[in-house]
Formats: C-alpha cells, structure tokens, sequence
C-alpha cells in the first residue's frame, strides 16, 4: 500500500462483499462492527495486561473448573454487554457462562445467536504469548420473545459467520460470512481494522503439526502411529515434519491458517471427563472448521467433518483436527484403520 493510500477497512470490505451476494443483509456489517468495536477495547487491555494488576486471577474458577485470569473476565463482560446492546442478537453463549444469555431487558432482540470464547488461551495471558477471542453467528430458529438455546445449538454447516480476532504483537480479525476467509489488522494510530490478508488459502499440505506431545501415552493407537509416521524420514513427501505448539488455540490455528499443516487436539484417556478431547464444539471448534473449510482445508472429529456434528450440549467438546486437506484425511485413514471399533 503507498503512502496516503488507505487500505479498506473491515466495514468496505463487508460492503463490497454484500455487493455480490443480494441476499445477505446490511446487518452483517453491523454485527462485524460491534465485534471489532469490542476487540478493540479488549485489546487495549491485552496489551497493557503486563504493566496493570490485571493479570492477577480472581481467585474464582468458570464452570469448566478453570483458574479465571481477570482478562477473562473483563474480555467476557467486554463482548457480552457491547453484543447483548447491538440488537442484533436474540441469545448469546459463552465459554465463561454456564447457561445462554439473554438480552438485557428494554434492548431489541435480534434475528441472529452467537456463542463466543471471550479469551481463548488465557492461561497464556501471563507469559505473554497470543491469546484470543473465537466467534460464531448462526440466524435464528425459535419463534417468540426470547431466544433461546435452540437459536444456538446448531450445526456448524448452517453458520452464517464465524472467525477470531488474535491478540499478539499485532491485533488481527480473521473472519469469514461465506465468502471466502479474510484478514484484517488493527491499526492503532486510526483505530481501524484494514484488510491485510485477502481470501486466505490454506496449501492442501503443510510441513508442521501442531499437537500436545505430552498427552501421547493416552492417544488412541491409530493417533500414536500418525504422529510416528510424522516424524519418519522420508524425503519425498517432506517428513519428518516440525511440532509447533503453543497451547493457544488461536495461534496454533491462525499459524495453520496461513502456513498449512494439521492441528490437533484427539480424544484421550487422560481425563474420564474428558472423553472427547479438551476442545469444545460450539465456540472453538465449529468457528474454526468453518475457517478451514472456507480457506479450502478440512476440519475433522477423525470419524467426519466437525460442520456436520449436530450439538447436544451446549459446553460439548469434540476431538480436533484442522487444516491442510490432505493432512486431515490423512490422520482420518489412520483413525479408520486403526481405531475404528475403538
Ligand atoms: P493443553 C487453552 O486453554 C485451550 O483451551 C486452547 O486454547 C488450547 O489449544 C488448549 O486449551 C491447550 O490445551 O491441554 O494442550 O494445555
């Protein structure tokens, strides 16, 4: 970009995008807008986090059991007043809340559900390493004043939008309505996010994997042989391929994203509550297949993609594996051999 030549900012962007498809409303804009309003705040306070109190933890646990850091907390209250105000939405989800929640009383209730991660990785926030937000829009179901969990326990194959915004050494919001996936970056001196990744492609292999090692003992047969397989040389098709970990789930993703490869996160043994892997499906899981599938890659549970799971509960995890297309079927060849039956 030459200097003095603004680049299209995410509102542009979505207007040129709506050009092309009549049918989509203006009130995507709207929506996008509000999200990147409240990323901007929430940002700002990510990147102070190392020079306030803030990173203290509350002391309090979320109903996933886990160590609230107080970003979380301000990231959720963040999100939920600014998008609970917007009226756009009739019922909004989140990782930091047990139940659905409603809109405040005396605002509008919308024609679309979101859930959300408010801060994804946030274990992370005191070491410094990338954190994020994880977001996903479905258009309303139920009838009626209130919205309710129906409006959001819907397959990720019916998501109207879905995307990220990740907190690192810059602020960037990955997003996708459907039409491809797009990249735009906060530029603080304006306080704009300005496209900088247009119509991200995922290559159909990559050259790293992107899974917690120390789990190992507890993966399947079939994940243990992948992962083997992964590390033999063999010149001709790339191997061994390099680990990249960084226990974020939004930069391990945003890395796949751009560069290819797979991430992972299998079913194990380890936790008898955990099943099904760490992840979970509504606002982790389903965003970020619908990223993958929309950049050309693959988002698969290892028995089927991740879009085609019909939830059953509204904090359920599902096993995890993203990326390059040809990665992903092949972990799921090794699952069917394997493991099928398991
Ligand atoms: P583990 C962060 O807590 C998170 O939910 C994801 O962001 C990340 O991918 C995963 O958990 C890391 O889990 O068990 O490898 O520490």
């Amino acid at each position: 970009m030459t200097d003095g030549q603004i680049g299209i900012n995410l509102t542009r962007h979505i207007h040129e995008k709506q050009k092309q498809y009549p049918e989509a409303t203006g009130e995507l804009t709207g929506i996008l807008n509000q999200l990147a309003f409240a990323a901007k705040i929430v940002s700002r306070e990510v990147n102070k986090a190392g020079l306030v109190e803030i990173l203290g933890l509350t002391g309090e646990k979320n109903i996933q059991g886990e160590q609230v850091m107080k970003l979380d907390v301000f990231a959720n209250d963040v999100f939920l007043n600014i998008l609970g105000k917007s009226g756009h939405f009739c019922v909004m989800a989140s990782e930091e809340e047990e139940d659905v929640i409603h809109v405040p009383e005396g605002y509008k209730r919308g024609r679309y559900a979101i859930a959300l991660d408010p801060l994804d990785g946030s274990s992370n926030i005191d070491v410094n390493v990338n954190i994020g937000t994880i977001f996903s829009i479905h258009r309303r179901v139920s009838d009626g004043d209130e919205g309710c969990e129906r409006d959001i326990m819907q397959a990720g194959r019916k998501l109207v939008a879905a995307g990220y915004i990740v907190y690192g050494s810059s602020t960037m919001l990955v997003m996708s309505t459907g039409n491809g996936v797009h990249g735009f970056t906060l530029d603080p001196s304006v306080g704009e996010f300005l496209e900088s990744h247009t119509n991200i492609r995922i290559p159909a292999r990559g050259k790293t994997y992107s899974i917690n090692e120390g789990n190992y003992p507890y993966w399947s047969i079939g994940i243990r042989k992948y992962i083997d397989h992964l590390k033999e040389k063999d010149k001709e098709s790339g191997r061994p391929y390099s680990g990249r970990y960084i226990g974020s789930m939004v930069a391990d993703m945003h890395r796949t994203l751009l560069k290819g490869g797979i991430f992972m996160y299998p079913a194990d043994k380890k936790d008898p509550k955990k099943p099904h892997g760490k992840l979970r499906l509504l606002y982790e899981c389903s965003p970020m297949a619908f990223l993958c599938e929309q950049a050309g890659g693959a988002a698969s549970t290892g028995n089927g993609a991740v879009l085609d799971v019909e939830p059953t509960q509204l904090h359920q995890r599902v096993p995890f594996f993203a990326g390059s297309m040809e990665d992903v079927r092949l972990v799921e060849d090794y699952i069917r051999r394997y493991d099928d039956g398991d």
